[in-house]
């Protein structure tokens, strides 16, 4: 084999068998001829590996928005801080999460003797990473606040430079979050105090990780009908739940929040949303038992594979109600918006670390002569992408930015709003664009980006699944709609306005100015659409739904807000902003023009083809099904 690989790699098309008819010594010379030059050639096909750098030093972007909005105490010791943390990750972590692909997590049903024991096994690394996440304050920073509101900006700061180092980590502590968050919103009651310190502890031996069991076999989006798990109240107070959970993110976790309906003394429950109540359960006790659950198997997924996810039978499993009866989805949600925050985190992490290793290749291999950096047709392919990343990025810090003010009570009722509404925005948005920036950044590797000892392929089959759990692309859109609903329209009236005034602000900055004037169009195109939804008004608003919430995110992010010299305090920076900045670079400017000449309002240019009216459903339905 090895004979045949040399000579097809010096493209000399003669079988082994044909040569092996040669005269012995026209062989010998021959031989030696190959060996040599097969020897060179294979060394010439070695290729420099892709590298990164400390993540946060190399982060321009990133750097910028910190200078441009931190205030200077903090943004000092913020700055130390996270260039010491980029060279951990780099030197420290990075290895790690290698280790966490390699030695993905283990289940034991039985022991040796047939005793069953439904351990998880999970490797040394993945635990040294939830040492690291308590050392490094991963949750803790956010509700320690000893940067008032830009603590929360700055801890989605940190996870984001630990996303892609983190071996898979990075989902226990998306939960582990929205569990803290959870028991705060409740006044951090006194049976979940213990709970709530080791959630948000910095020390390892303290730090708890939490779960989020949501889905069930009848449901993973339609959680109101779906959930089947029943709680049955105990003479103490505490409830048992007797149910399966399909899918368990990170089951190793030390404790859980899930739905349950509760049974009345006939043993009867209410069905629907209303009917399900939130619960608070440890997993394990102080000796490691499963609390009355069973593991039946850990899932076999494409991606996330580090992480165990399982599917658990509880059986009486003992827990703690702590959601008013009926209030389970309500009391869940502010979970659910904080693990959405994460998945936006994970999806600009994902595209940032693929566009890294991107252009460091493209700095480094030659192709028909020359680097292929000097290739302009491969660079246009990475600076698209680049556009994208610095989209979602900014859309990410507008979000934590609004979050850190409202946790710390100094958001308006508008930035509440806003919040509620870009939540869902981003997480559909960006859940998207990093499927396909991954895909797009694995390409511009050639044939290696496909290997799966580069680790590329890990990067992309984790991105996949950020437009899937944490609620679909549909179910996030109809949230948007819900939104809407919710606030009776209000929500989508602070949108609008809040854009338009930045708009009118916008002077100066000549060079933004078709941009600014774009932006301006694709606010019109919104409103118009919005009042002209017309009598089939909910059917329009469902079809319409992903191309509004694409509509929202893409002028959110390219909006406007040219001239300003003083730091903001309206809304936060996104890309247009971002480049009117005084000490915006030449690259702030390219960005935001190039976004800004996509289409920013896919749902007008839909709505104005008649995607949305009755006979549009109509015929999708035959294309997809048939006329039958
Ligand atoms: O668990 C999973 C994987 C874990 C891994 C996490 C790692 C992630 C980060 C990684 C980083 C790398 S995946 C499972 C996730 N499951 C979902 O996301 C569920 C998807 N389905 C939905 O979101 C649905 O839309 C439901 C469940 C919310 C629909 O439920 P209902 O009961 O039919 O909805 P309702 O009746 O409209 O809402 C009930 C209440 C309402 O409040 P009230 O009653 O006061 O009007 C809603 O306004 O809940 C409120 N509500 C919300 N409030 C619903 N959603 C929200 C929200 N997002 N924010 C605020």
């Amino acid at each position: 084999w090895d004979r045949c690989q040399m000579l097809s790699i010096k493209g000399i098309n003669r079988t082994v068998g044909q040569e092996q008819q040669a005269g012995m010594k026209e062989k010998q010379v021959l031989e030696d001829l190959e060996v040599h030059l097969a020897r060179r050639e294979t060394e010439a096909l070695f290729q420099e590996q892709p590298e990164t750098g400390n993540q946060y030093l190399e982060d321009t972007l990133l750097r910028s928005y910190l200078k441009t909005h931190l205030p200077p105490k903090i943004l000092e010791e913020v700055h130390r801080d996270l260039e010491r943390f980029g060279d951990r990750l780099l030197t420290k972590i990075q290895p790690l999460s290698w280790e966490c692909e390699l030695n993905p997590p283990v289940f034991q049903q039985y022991d040796a003797w047939g005793r069953r024991v439904d351990r998880i096994h999970t490797c040394s690394a993945w635990r040294r990473m939830k040492e690291i996440s308590a050392e490094e304050g991963l949750i803790a920073e956010a509700y320690e606040r000893r940067y008032s509101n830009w603590s929360r900006l700055y801890q989605a700061v940190k996870l984001y430079l630990f996303s892609s180092s983190s071996g898979g980590f990075s989902c226990p502590l998306a939960m582990t979050d929205g569990a803290a968050k959870v028991i705060e919103s409740l006044g951090i009651p006194g049976s979940l105090k213990n709970a709530f310190d080791r959630l948000t502890s910095r020390d390892p031996e303290k730090f708890w990780t939490s779960g989020q069991w949501m889905t069930e076999r009848r449901g993973g989006s339609d959680v109101a009908n779906g959930t089947e798990t029943v709680a049955r109240k105990q003479p103490d107070g505490t409830y048992r739940l007797y149910g399966f959970k399909w899918f368990t993110s990170a089951a190793d976790s030390d404790v859980t929040l899930t739905l349950a309906r509760i049974a009345d003394a006939e043993g009867q429950c209410t069905q629907g949303s209303r009917g399900l109540s939130l619960f608070f359960l440890r997993v394990r006790d102080e000796e490691g038992k499963l609390n009355s659950i069973q593991v039946q198997r850990l899932k076999d997924k494409l991606g996330t594979r580090q992480m165990a996810t399982a599917e658990l039978w509880l059986q009486g499993a003992r827990a703690e109600l702590i959601s008013a009866e009926g209030r389970g989805v309500a009391a869940i949600s502010s979970m659910l918006n904080i693990t959405r925050i994460h998945n936006v985190i994970g999806a600009v992490a994902a595209m940032r670390r693929m566009i890294s290793l991107s252009r460091d290749y493209a700095r480094k291999r030659v192709a028909f002569g020359k680097l292929l950096k000097d290739h302009p047709l491969h660079v246009q392919t990475i600076a698209r992408m680049e556009v994208q990343v610095r989209g979602a990025f900014l859309l990410l810090m507008e979000i934590v930015r609004l979050l850190g003010l409202a946790e710390t009570n100094l958001a308006s009722e508008q930035e509440q709003l806003l919040l509620r509404l870009l939540i869902p925005v981003a997480k559909l948005y960006t859940g998207k664009q990093a499927s396909a920036v991954a895909v797009e950044a694995m390409e511009s590797f050639g044939g290696q980006g496909y290997m799966e000892d580069t680790g590329l392929p890990v990067i992309l089959r984790d991105a996949l699944v950020l437009s899937i759990w944490e609620g679909t692309t549909n179910i996030l859109a109809l949230d948007v709609l819900r939104s809407l609903a919710k606030s009776q329209g209000q929500v989508m009236a602070v949108f609008l306005s809040t854009v338009q005034k930045k708009l009118e602000q916008a002077g100066g900055a000549e060079e933004l100015s078709p941009a600014v004037r774009r932006t301006r169009e694709a606010i019109g195109s919104l409103r118009q659409f919005l009042a002209g939804a017309g009598a089939e008004r909910a059917l329009t608003m469902e079809l319409a739904a992903r191309d509004f919430s694409y509509s929202l995110a893409r002028t959110y992010t390219g909006r406007a807000r040219t001239g300003v010299t003083e730091p903001c305090n309206g809304l936060g920076a996104l890309l247009l902003e971002h480049a009117a900045r005084p000490d915006a670079s030449p690259t702030d400017v390219c960005a935001a023009l190039r976004w800004c000449n996509q289409e920013l309002c896919p749902v007008a240019v839909e709505s104005g083809r008649g995607s949305y009216q009755g006979g549009a459903a109509l015929q999708d339905s035959a294309l997809v099904f048939g006329n039958s």
